[in-house]
């Protein structure tokens, strides 16, 4: 007994003397097409923005504040104890100032994922990075992988484009589809750089290429386009699909999409471009042989793009699906509000005056999501997947996700299963709309959320 005590213990002194990954919360300068600005980045003791980590290592991240406000990470789409999820004042404290926090989990999942702040509008500043989790077990699908991270970049306070948004009357662009644009950006990023001087990645003819494309943006829907390549969806959200071929993709705000390209034979570049919904406007970077010519990529795009739709959520398919299990709970989803009033609400109700969704461990959960506004809501939920299972009434064995498009007056369904008891944020990801109440909470019955957080 003694002896097996010990080992325990030599193993517990072990295991936390074994190195973390350090990720720092800091300030720094990042340079617009010529002007400085100021944001906020998670980066690595080198510099390098979010973290790369092998499954079988598990999730070990020693996360320091270096900014003089409270601030929080979330750790978008992965599994994770309800007590390290990094929503500030809902599952965690903030990390205040000077603060450090060691989150240590184990890992289920592998694939593309990313962080970012989960306190008041610090998103929009760009305190977000990628998240990708890799499985060396798993078959190898590439030759090489390009991440391509996503943002929407405003020269404005987040405060002063949430006031704008909650007083005007007029629309802030000229549309011709109104509610598709609610912020003129200054500026779309891929890997923190515009199109004036993008990313040039060197690849080899002939090689196959993951591209794990992760929309970090704070309120922007894109369409991806791949140009003259053809590309193959392997993974949804971070979860494997089955494959869904074409060059031209939509992914909605937080969404995540590896796709597969083979650059040819005989060489040359090609723009990985994301354009901004019900705008003309794009973003991205330059995939290019050895000793190919360059091309110069405008920021503006030949057309304007319209609205995000239903047709590629339809076709998608997960590779391992939820088993087959009888609905134990169902829950309706109103998502509610508008343009003018700019209150978004989730079955009537704006955050925090919130009734929170049941649920109790071991349930198969049914969540219908009835949009009754003429917005796109990408609704998130925390520490779970969920299935999507039909779109306007027509069931289907859909993707696994954490975050999903419900589009203007449609109806969707999900189902989860409910096997990690807390008190899970549940969301729209627009940052604007989950400000303006847009938010609620799963809670699993007789779960004991810690006293000082209640
Ligand atoms: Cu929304």
């Amino acid at each position: 007994m003694a002896a097996r005590l010990f080992l325990v213990f030599l193993c517990l002194a072990l295991c936390s003397a074994l190195q973390a990954t350090e990720l720092s919360i800091i300030e720094k300068k990042l340079d617009i097409d010529g002007t400085t600005a100021t944001v906020f980045a998670i980066v690595q003791p080198d510099g390098t923005p979010g973290i790369r980590i092998e499954k079988g290592k598990g999730f070990d991240v020693e996360l320091e504040n270096k900014l003089n406000v409270p601030t929080s990470v979330h750790w978008h789409g992965l599994i994770l104890p309800n007590n390290q999820d990094g929503v500030a004042f809902i599952t965690q404290f903030a990390l205040y100032p000077g603060q450090a926090y060691r989150y240590q989990f184990p890992l289920t999942q592998a694939g593309t994922f990313w962080m970012h702040s989960h306190l008041g509008l610090q998103e929009q500043k760009l305190l977000s990075a990628p998240l990708i989790l890799v499985d060396p077990s798993e078959p190898k699908v590439a030759d090489e992988e390009v991440v391509l991270f996503l943002a929407d970049f405003s020269f404005q306070s987040p405060d002063v484009i949430f006031e704008k948004l909650r007083c005007r009357r007029e629309p802030p662009m000229k549309m011709d589809v109104p509610d598709l644009v609610e912020v003129d950006y200054a500026a779309y990023l891929t890997n923190w750089r515009t199109l004036k001087s993008p990313e040039i990645v060197k690849v080899t003819p002939g090689d196959k290429i993951r591209l794990r494309v992760i929309n970090g943006a704070s309120a922007t829907n894109f369409f991806i386009h791949l140009g003259q390549l053809k590309g193959e969806v392997i993974a949804i959200d971070g979860n494997r699909t089955k494959p869904l071929l074409g060059s031209d993709f939509e992914l909605a705000d937080a969404q995540r999409i590896d796709i597969l390209v083979d650059i040819p034979e005989t060489g040359g570049a090609f723009p990985i471009l994301a354009q901004a919904e019900g705008t003309d406007r794009q973003t991205g970077l330059i995939l290019a042989t050895q000793g190919s010519a360059l091309p110069s990529v405008s920021e503006k795009a030949t057309n304007k793009a319209g609205a995000l739709t239903n047709a590629q959520e339809g076709k998608l398919e997960a590779l391992n699906p939820l088993p087959p299990k009888q609905v134990d709970r169902q829950l309706t989803v109103e998502l509610g509000g508008d343009m003018e009033t700019y209150a978004w609400t989730i079955n009537g109700q704006a955050w925090p005056e919130s009734t929170p969704l049941i649920v109790k461990k071991g349930e198969r959960v049914e969540v219908i999501f009835k949009n009754r506004s003429t917005m796109s809501h990408p609704m998130h939920l925390h520490g779970h997947v969920f299935q999507v299972k039909a779109i306007d009434g027509n069931r289907f064995e859909g993707a696994l996700r954490d975050t999903v498009l419900v589009t203007p007056n449609s109806t969707l369904t999900i189902q989860f299963d409910a096997n990690n008891p807390g008190v899970w944020p549940f969301h729209c990801h627009i940052l604007y709309h989950m400000e303006a109440g847009m938010f609620t909470v799963i809670r699993y019955a007789d779960f004991q959320q810690p006293l000082s957080l209640q």
